[in-house]
């Protein structure tokens, strides 16, 4: 979990002992968990009166704002009656779910966020599941019931049965109900009632939520679950304390995940207030803590008193489903857009990530300037790319592949529960394109033309298929998948269906090679883009690879329309995102990607190197 870096106050607070409670909000993505935290905060006065916030505060990083997600984790407090509440903001996402797991381990409830509209989605079902086998008992939080299309009884019975599907005891299932706008800062026990703050919310919270247990006069013992690091302060090792009181400078043993033990000192103890951290000289039992002092600390390990050093069960940790090879850039543009382009800045990178980006792996590949780099899914492999060529990184990045495993010789793939959501009119083709990626139908239901389905499908299958069924819904389908289990291989899926056009040139493209291209199919790039042999430039509309000409000027023999640009009509280019030039490519093609430009090339660079190796 990232701390608020900047706004670590290094002044000492003293800390009054208080009842404390962690809750963490779970929910699938875009439910609202961020919009609620967000308002807890406000209505908690976790920021002072002349502070100016920004809406969102949560999601404080620069990617997480642009797009409108959360990433990370994040911890916050209030103080509420004579409680200490931490609330930490979990990402919605599947590819970080791992993330979520580790935080349910510091929480001793869960707000379970659901879509007045929606309902219960994959990811509800994930996180729920974990909630619930970790013996928590969440309260439910049926959000936006502002909405026109909301249908909140109806969401209930479908959490109720999810619930029981999913093995609650009768204590879970005996879960308390909050109707909310997080949006406005509003929460209800009962749809009909008038409220306008979130005070239902926070009763219900302390209703049902027991304080941690005073375990202050036990020895200590915590469990890293996050880490994170500071220019100042170095690496910043966060957990809850399970046992005991934990002190700045104190000793301690650090019982490692290799069953070794080590001696430490705590140099620097934070805790959180509001969205700052504050140093401390003590921390209670059951309070999330922040320490300074532990370089080379893991996940999963624990921080103990010397005199008893016993360690906390290791964290499960997610295996990774999908990998990417990261190259150097060798294409003829290397090094002119970025500041950081070797083998060894990427590999200082990646090993930097390990440190905190626990689902990653990295390997090296034999003969190759470059790593395999494996992860939990497209986004997380993504969002690691993204923030490399924002701090100045030039690399490449080949397809992304999923990664098979034998299990008892038997060769297993990941598969994925999808769901998708089209009006009618556009089923059949989404229906027949599915059915051709190896999908299989488990449910589906037409509400008011508009048809909901569930498919379990090769992870393999969806690479490249988000494009596709935009197109082919014409951006009215909505479509949502998270990893379910490995399964039986099920052999060779479809892949891109059309080749691409190649630049065969160097130089700058010219409106009038790409007028005269458009018509073969879809343009990625502008007039005037720098471009090389080996490029690709545009989509091709038939199946074969098509070399062509972008920097091709028109023949000044007509002197009539000569110097007169009126027919030249562009349309405008697509120009792919990183995900999308990602699910793009085929398996003889990379991604380049700079600090300024995402380009797509071909492996070999020219005709005669792709014809050499399509033979060999
Ligand atoms: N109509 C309506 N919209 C809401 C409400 N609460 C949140 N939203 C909107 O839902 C969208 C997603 O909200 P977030 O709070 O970012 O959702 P999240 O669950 O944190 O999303 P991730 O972190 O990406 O998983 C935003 O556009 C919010 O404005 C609500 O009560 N009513
Ligand atoms: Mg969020």
């Amino acid at each position: 979990m990232a701390s608020f870096l900047k706004s670590i106050y290094l002044e000492i607070s003293t800390e009054s002992f208080m009842k404390i409670i962690n809750i963490a909000t779970i929910a699938h993505v875009d439910h609202g968990k961020t919009t609620l935290t967000d308002h807890l905060l406000k209505q908690g006065g976790a920021f002072n009166s002349h502070e100016h916030v920004d809406e969102l505060v949560m999601d404080s990083n620069a990617l997480e704002k642009e797009r409108g997600i959360t990433i990370l984790a994040k911890s916050a407090s209030i103080e509420y009656k004579d409680y200490k509440i931490n609330l930490v903001d979990t990402p919605g996402h599947a590819d970080f779910s791992s993330e979520v797991e580790r935080v349910m381990k510091m929480v001793d409830c869960v707000l379970l966020l659901v879509d007045a509209k929606e309902g219960p989605m994959p990811q509800t079902k994930f996180v729920l599941a974990k909630s619930l086998a970790l013996g928590l008992k969440p309260i439910v939080v049926i959000n936006k019931i502002d909405r026109k299309d909301q249908r909140a009884h109806e969401v209930i019975d479908m959490v109720f049965d999810l619930f029981v599907k999913l093995g609650a005891t009768d204590e879970q299932l005996d879960f308390p109900i909050v109707y909310a706008i997080a949006r406005e800062g509003i929460a209800k026990k009962e749809m009909e009632d008038t409220s306008t703050d979130l005070s239902p919310l926070f009763d219900t919270i302390l209703e049902h939520v027991q304080p941690y247990p005073d375990k202050g006069a036990e020895p200590l013992q915590l469990q890293i679950t996050n880490t994170s690091y500071d220019d100042y302060i170095g690496r910043i090792a966060i957990g809850r304390v399970t046992r005991g009181t934990v002190k700045a400078n104190a000793n301690v043993t650090i019982c490692k995940t290799d069953g070794s033990k080590a001696p430490g000192k705590i140099t620097k103890l934070l805790v959180y207030k509001g969205i700052r951290q504050v140093e401390v000289q003590e921390a209670q039992c059951g309070d999330i803590v922040a320490m300074a002092g532990f370089e080379d600390i893991k996940i999963g390990e624990t921080i103990a008193d010397p005199q008893n050093p016993e360690a906390l069960p290791l964290l499960t940790i997610d295996e990774p489903t999908l990998s990417m090879n990261f190259l150097v850039n060798n294409s003829p543009f290397a090094g002119k857009e970025g500041k950081f382009v070797t083998t060894r800045h990427i590999k200082d990178r990646l090993e930097r990530q390990l440190l905190s980006d626990v689902g990653l792996h990295v390997e090296s590949i034999e003969g190759t300037d470059g790593y395999k780099v494996s992860g939990r899914g497209e986004l997380h492999l993504s969002i690691l790319i993204e923030n490399m060529r924002r701090e100045g990184f030039e690399l490449q990045v080949s397809q992304p592949e999923v990664i098979i495993k034998t299990i008892n010789n038997e060769k297993m793939e990941p598969v994925e529960q999808l769901i998708v959501n089209v009006p009618e009119v556009y089923s059949g083709v989404v229906i027949e394109k599915l059915g051709k990626r190896k999908g299989s139908m488990e449910n589906m239901v037409n509400h008011n033309g508009v048809v909901t389905m569930e498919y379990i499908i090769p992870t393999r299958s969806l690479i490249g298929f988000r494009s596709e069924f935009i197109m082919d819904t014409k951006g009215e389908g909505l479509m949502d998948h998270s990893f379910l289990r490995y399964e039986r291989h099920k052999g060779e899926v479809a892949r891109r269906q059309n080749g691409v056009m190649i630049s065969g040139e160097n130089g700058a493209a010219v409106a009038f090679a790409l007028w005269n291209l458009q018509e073969r199919g879809i343009i990625f790039i502008r007039p005037t883009t720098a471009i090389y042999e080996g490029m690709i430039i545009g989509g091709n509309s038939r199946s074969d690879d098509l070399i062509v000409n972008p920097a091709k000027e028109k023949k000044l023999s007509n002197m009539r329309t000569s110097g007169n640009d009126e027919a030249i009509r562009l349309i405008p280019p697509l120009e792919m995102t990183l995900e999308q030039a990602l699910e793009f490519i085929a398996d003889d093609e990379l991604v380049e990607v700079t600090p300024k430009s995402i380009r797509l090339r071909k492996k070999h660079l020219t005709e005669n190197e792709r014809k050499r190796a399509g033979k060999s």
